[in-house]
């Protein structure tokens, strides 16, 4: 088993519980932002495909440039998620031992790859928090934890 095998888990892990709290955001409210400045729920899904395939691009010798269809609705935006973040799951599970010291260029500094795959995951955690606070600001203060059913 890889070393980052903990690492894909969290993804994948992160990207079912955020499409589970996707489903609590009305069809209506998908495209409601919370001021003129902020991302809706879908410019966060689709900042997550941009930055999804970016990583996974970089990662495997090429540009880091977003590669994706934006999505323009709950189930675009679900397929989305859960095709690229697959995708960048299989990059963490199967980099290979000689590449965990190689690094690659992101826009804001060179990293290794396996921390530069760990910003891609926090990418995901830290906008799992922001789909839950849309939620808040639209009235649903639970928890929604989908291996709870809450
Ligand atoms: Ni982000």
């Amino acid at each position: 088993m890889s070393p980052l095998e903990p690492m894909a888990q969290q993804l994948d892990w992160f990207t079912d519980n955020l499409i589970y709290n996707l489903s609590f955001i009305p069809d209506d409210k998908l495209d409601w932002k919370p001021a003129p400045s902020a991302n809706s729920a879908l410019e966060i899904v689709n900042h997550l495909g941009g930055g999804l395939s970016a990583m996974r691009s970089v990662v495997c010798g090429g540009e880091y440039t977003p590669d994706f269809q934006p999505a323009t609705d709950r189930e675009s935006a679900v397929a989305l998620l859960k095709h690229q973040s697959s995708l960048l799951a299989r990059v963490i599970r199967e980099l290979p031992p000689h590449e965990m010291e190689q690094t690659v260029h992101l826009p804001w500094g060179e990293y290794s790859k396996p921390l530069a795959l760990s910003m891609d995951v926090t990418d995901v955690i830290h906008h799992h928090g922001q789909i839950a606070y849309i939620q808040t600001l639209l009235g649903d203060t639970e928890s929604h934890f989908k291996d709870l059913g809450t």
